[in-house]
């Protein structure tokens, strides 16, 4: 396989251990009984066997004698820069608790636990792997784990191959199913610990124990990058709007993080709009006077950032998603038989008179996509939605009426990005490749003490990595019921930005200025070599939520 010159120096980088972890052998120090974030009875009774249980810290003890086990790990959902280095870091920390232990990868997600795909990961193939972006290792999917069958038949693979503990690395709702089958085998009494690590680059699985996903880092810094080449290419050319659309499904934390990091003209936050019950219009019209107040000093350019899932935010239209998920899920069948071209008239038929008037208001292209097959786990796939396209047309249109009644003389061209896919794989930043080989290692340790229904955690991260803390959280705690496919269901709960947060506090205390200067940030790309300052840096969101 030809290589890099990049890959490899890469593969030669030692990812940084918590003092703790480097040290070689640990104890776990159980700290408090724990609780749900809410609905605690709900939860309670749902996981008898894994409700309640304490946090843990490891600390460095001397060498206990342990028993070779083998481990099988899955990669679940979307990529994110790091997830080899999450099992290189529970590779290395299997074998340094016993060299005859064996860790098997499932292939292409929860679905290869299923249906038996599997393969061996030795050190051979780990090493190929050291510091690299994507999950081609294993291959990752989306397959949701749910239901008694699924459960048995991993079960059976696992036992077949000798597995005492299974590691999920995944988002929410990936973690959320972790620990629904770590419950299931322990009420079972099958002796299989299931362990979850939090993975998204969209930075929403996180909480008081678990201070960023992984990913979420290496990802903004590539879109910043790119984002920054674009600011400088618009304030050389001065002729073009840039709307850029950034992945995210639910919250805004990469498009602030980006907007932090390179200072644009306008950066929609979707919390933001869902609080001050913004119309589409309202959206609109604010983008358009910004636009329109850089006309005025001969600045007909710009850049504007949009979440990916602006749409859901915008409480109409959440409303009328909402009641689609309902219909959608009680009545897929008849919708399939539906022809593709009346397919509108008959949801407008189906909705509630509120809801088909603002089904019937969107374009057409939007209102489809609307429609179209949820992901495995129930949401719209909103990735697929060109918001971007929307916004700048309509706030073309509205430039156009406010021309025609003399309000703005400028020109208004404009341009489309997306960027996602661009991001999910990178090579890990360093904060992403030692994080992760930490989330792995710690993984291996709480496999070792025998932990069952915990979420590797890795906390006081923006301190140097020997500083970092070691542990684990019952995935439990961060649990509460919510409505999913017309039923209410235990699931994480999801972390959206703050709007009384320091991130979001900043963007704010200045968004103004950016708006009308043109101030842009140029990041430039992620640096792996070099000084500390400029290779290791936390992203802005982490640097400011951890100082209070
Ligand atoms: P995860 O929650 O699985 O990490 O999703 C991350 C993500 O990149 C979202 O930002 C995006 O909406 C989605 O995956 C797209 O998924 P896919 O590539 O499967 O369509």
């Amino acid at each position: 396989m030809t290589k890099s010159a990049l890959q490899i120096a890469r593969a030669a980088y030692q990812p940084k251990l918590p003092k703790a972890l480097a040290s070689g052998t640990v104890k776990a120090v159980a700290g408090e009984a724990t609780q749900s974030v809410a609905d605690q009875e709900a939860i309670k009774g749902l996981f008898p066997n894994t409700y309640g249980m304490p946090l843990i810290t490891f600390e460095t003890a001397p060498q206990t004698e342990q028993l070779a086990a083998n481990v099988g790990v899955i990669l679940s959902g979307g990529q994110a820069p790091g997830g080899h280095n999450v099992i290189s870091g529970l590779f290395d920390g299997i074998k340094k608790l016993h060299p005859q232990s064996k860790l098997y990868g499932f292939i292409l997600g929860p679905g290869g636990l299923v249906d038996h795909k599997y393969m061996e990961l030795t050190a051979d193939i780990i090493d190929e792997y050291r510091n690299t972006g994507g999950f081609d290792i294993i291959g990752s999917g989306r397959t949701k784990l749910e239901t008694v069958e699924q459960f048995e038949k991993g079960y059976q693979i696992l036992k077949q191959l000798d597995i005492k503990a299974l590691v999920i690395i995944g988002g929410d709702d990936s973690n959320t199913n972790a620990c629904v089958l770590a419950e299931y085998y322990a009420a079972k009494k099958y002796g299989v610990q299931v362990i979850g690590c939090p993975k998204t680059i969209d930075g929403d699985l996180k909480n008081e124990m678990i201070e960023t996903s992984f990913g979420f880092d290496t990802a903004c810094k590539t879109y910043s990058e790119m984002i920054g080449n674009i600011e400088r290419d618009c304030n050389s050319a001065r002729k073009y709007w840039h709307f850029i659309k950034l992945m995210g499904r639910s919250a805004s934390h990469i498009a602030l993080e980006c907007a932090l990091q390179t200072q644009p003209n306008v950066c929609v936050v979707s919390e933001e709009v869902e609080a001050k019950e913004m119309s589409l219009d309202d959206v609109v019209t604010s983008i358009a006077k910004v636009v329109a107040a850089r006309a005025e000093q001969g600045n007909d350019f710009g850049t504007v950032l949009i979440p990916e899932g602006l749409i859901e935010f915008i409480p109409a239209v959440k409303r009328l998603i909402a009641e689609l998920n309902d219909f959608l899920a009680a009545n897929a069948d008849d919708f399939a038989r539906i022809k593709k071209s009346q397919q509108r008239d008959y949801i407008i038929s189906k909705l509630s008179p509120e809801n088909a008037a603002i089904y019937s208001s969107l374009p057409e292209g939007v209102a489809r996509q609307l429609t179209l097959d949820r992901d495995p786990h129930g949401n719209v796939q909103v990735s697929l939605i060109e918001t971007e396209k929307l916004l700048s047309e309509m706030v073309g249109r509205k430039l156009a009426e406010w021309k025609k009644e003399g309000k703005y003389k400028g020109k208004f061209a404009s341009q489309h990005h997306f960027f996602g896919y661009e991001g999910r794989c990178a090579a890990p930043s360093n904060f992403d490749a030692d994080y992760c080989y930490s989330l792995g290692f710690t993984a291996a340790m709480l496999i070792a003490a025998g932990k069952t229904g915990y979420m590797s955690s890795v906390r006081n991260t923006t301190a140097p990595a020997a500083e970092w803390i070691s542990g684990g959280v019952p995935i439990t705690m961060m649990m509460n019921m919510e409505r999913r496919q017309g039923e209410m269901k235990p699931v994480i709960q999801k972390a959206l930005v703050k709007l009384d947060g320091a991130p979001f506090k900043t963007f704010t205390a200045q968004r103004d200025e950016w708006a009308i200067q043109t101030d842009y940030v140029y990041p430039g790309p992620i640096q792996y070599f070099g000084p500390t300052e400029v290779c290791d840096q936390p992203t802005k969101t982490l640097q400011l939520e951890q100082e209070k």
